[in-house]
């Protein structure tokens, strides 16, 4: 749900590129998780803003974080997202 937001957030040029690049660019800490303000700065450097709706898709255990499997997860629909 929430890459398909993403994509549109990120331009359709990132669509098919490695999507940890870009998680690591918007977790501008490099503590290993996106927080809502990391987020947010996101957009507004994009000259967009992020609606509520799209945090909490982004963050659907509402823990106030975006974890990179988080973030990621959606996109593994296809393959065994869970290795453990
Ligand atoms: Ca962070
Ligand atoms: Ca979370």
């Amino acid at each position: 749900m929430h890459i398909s937001h993403a994509n549109d957030l990120l331009g359709s040029q990132q669509q098919q590129t490695d999507t940890t690049a870009v998680v690591q660019s918007i977790d501008t800490d490099k503590d290993g998780r996106i927080s809502k303000a990391e987020l947010a700065e996101t957009f507004i450097k994009l000259g967009r803003e992020m609606t509520e709706e799209f945090w909490l898709e982004s963050d659907p255990d509402g823990d106030g974080y975006v974890t990179y499997q988080e973030f990621l997860g959606s996109d593994n629909k296809g393959r065994s997202g869970d290795e453990l």
